[in-house]
């Protein structure tokens, strides 16, 4: 890709005021009211924060997520959400996993435009000169997000021109991660910054971490500790590492091929994420009268690689493969024996062998994630492991993205009363905790900030495939911006 961030919003109209609440909700019931209110909220004019106080900027897995929800509220601000994002989009195709918005405090978020300086540290890697951006990326859920945003509308969509837009975007990207990130050379991307699954400080990272010598811990300073509790955040340690990390790759031009990547991991998470959106990719090239064959059989290929990479029949979950761990046998690297839930999220891939869908749908409900049984929400981290913690970040709690995937993978596997169960419980849990960032899986407590995006927007999602389910009727979404 040359030309790599150019808006591709040409419509000029600015978003409309907000209306009042009460506008879209005096006919509906107060859960899809509220979620409504928190989308209008934190929308900026072209995209929306996670959070105003704690994430004022716009996140990208965090805008996939959104843009879902936000499709049921105005499938126009959904499609601009999506690509306002791809605008900021790097010549090497990988989209950033934030987009700074210049009118915020350089302040008010670590780490800064400042500390990135993607607009000259990255020009050789193709980022935009007129935006700043951070140099890493988040899971690649925007070809899903697309594709469903599409789906709200598709005259709308047809008349914007938007899949077309999208498209080759999204093709960037995916090859962006296929050509760039196989540092296994598997058949896997590679995740090389524990913000890049979008898990933080799972305990999943803390062997890989372990060899990363932090930054100093007067070099930099924390703006998260402001809005959020020190004892639900990753830790002053956590934080000395992944300023290390993302310093060098940084100070190596964020090339792929020159950087050394001190930490490097095969997550199943960010590559089941992958094979869906493979498949998403797949029918927007058809809508456009495409060749789907080539991304069907991508998604294939990534299947088959989870599987033969990092399938444990033993654990009954996929694990994370450490690629700078010594191994032993041919596969690069070491499996990391700790349990996320990221190694049940490929459940979302439609092909996966029987066998394993089948010993996955066992372990959510056993004793290591006790979906249905011991919990409300699926933990982000095993209940029985030694470092699960149901307050700390991703080390236990309850997230409700993970929780809106689950839904998703469980359905497609056949297992749709559980899927309602699930969905029912994260509805209440979004309502209850006022759309909290995470909550705890045991209780439905809300944790983090609260009117956090993307559980307001994906609360809505589940309410609109409910609102179809029922005769009842429900109020039509705004038809403007
Ligand atoms: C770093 C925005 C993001 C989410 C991540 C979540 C958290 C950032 C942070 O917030 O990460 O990217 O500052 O902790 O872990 O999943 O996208 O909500």
């Amino acid at each position: 890709m040359t030309s790599p961030a150019v808006a591709v919003d040409r419509d000029p109209a600015p978003a409309p005021p907000p209306a009042p609440a009460r506008a879209f909700g005096q006919a509906a019931p107060p859960l899809r009211r509220s979620a409504c209110r928190v989308l209008i909220g934190n929308w900026t004019g072209h995209s929306t924060v996670p959070s105003h106080g704690l994430y004022p900027h716009q996140w990208s897995w965090n805008s996939a997520f959104i843009a879902i929800g936000l499709r049921h509220l105005s499938p126009l601000r959904a499609q601009r959400e999506l690509e306002t994002l791809l605008g900021a989009q790097w010549g090497d195709g990988r989209i950033p996993h934030i987009v700074f918005n210049r009118a915020v405090p350089l302040g008010a978020y670590f780490p800064s435009p400042d500390f990135w300086r993607s607009s000259t540290a990255g020009a050789a890697a193709g980022a935009p000169r007129a935006l700043e951006t951070s140099g890493i990326v988040q899971p690649p859920v925007h070809a899903l997000a697309a594709w469903l945003v599409h789906r709200a509308d598709p005259e709308a969509s047809a008349r914007r021109g938007f899949l077309a837009r999208v498209h080759p975007r999204l093709v960037a990207w995916h090859r962006y991660l296929a050509d760039r990130r196989d540092l296994g050379g598997g058949g896997l991307a590679a995740v090389v910054h524990p913000w890049e699954p979008g898990m933080d400080n799972s305990p999943c990272w803390d062997g890989p971490l372990a060899r990363i010598e932090p930054a100093a811990a007067d070099s930099f300073r924390r703006a998260d500790l402001v809005h959020g509790a020190a004892a639900d955040r990753p830790t002053d340690l956590d934080y000395g590492r992944y300023v290390r990390l993302a310093a060098e790759y940084r100070d190596h031009g964020y090339r792929d091929a020159a950087a050394a990547h001190p930490f490097a991991v095969e997550d199943p998470g960010f590559n089941a994420l992958f094979a869906a959106s493979e498949h998403a990719l797949a029918r927007i090239t058809q809508a456009l009268g495409g060749e789907p064959d080539v991304h069907r059989e991508r998604a294939a290929a990534l299947t088959d690689a989870l599987v033969a990479r990092l399938w444990s029949r033993e654990a009954g979950q996929f694990l994370s493969r450490d690629l700078r761990a010594d191994g032993a046998g041919p596969v690069t690297g070491r499996l990391v024996r700790a349990r996320s839930a990221a190694g049940l999220l490929p459940l979302l891939a439609p092909d996966l062998p029987p066998a394993v869908a089948g010993a996955l749908l066992e372990t959510v409900r056993g004793a290591h994630f006790g979906l249905g049984t011991t919990v409300r929400l699926l933990p982000s981290y095993d209940l029985r492991g030694a470092a699960f913690d149901p307050h700390r970040y991703w080390r236990g709690p309850a997230w409700f993205n993970v929780n809106w995937l689950l839904e998703r993978g469980l359905r497609l596997h056949g297992a749709g009363e559980r899927a309602d169960a699930l969905a029912g419980e994260i509805l209440r849990a979004a309502e209850d905790s006022h759309f909290a960032e995470y909550v705890d899986p045991y209780t439905g407590a809300g944790r983090g900030t609260r009117d956090f995006s993307w559980t307001a927007a994906l609360a809505l999602d589940l309410l609109a495939r409910r609102a179809r389910q029922d005769p009842a009727p429900v109020p039509a979404p705004r038809k403007d911006s």
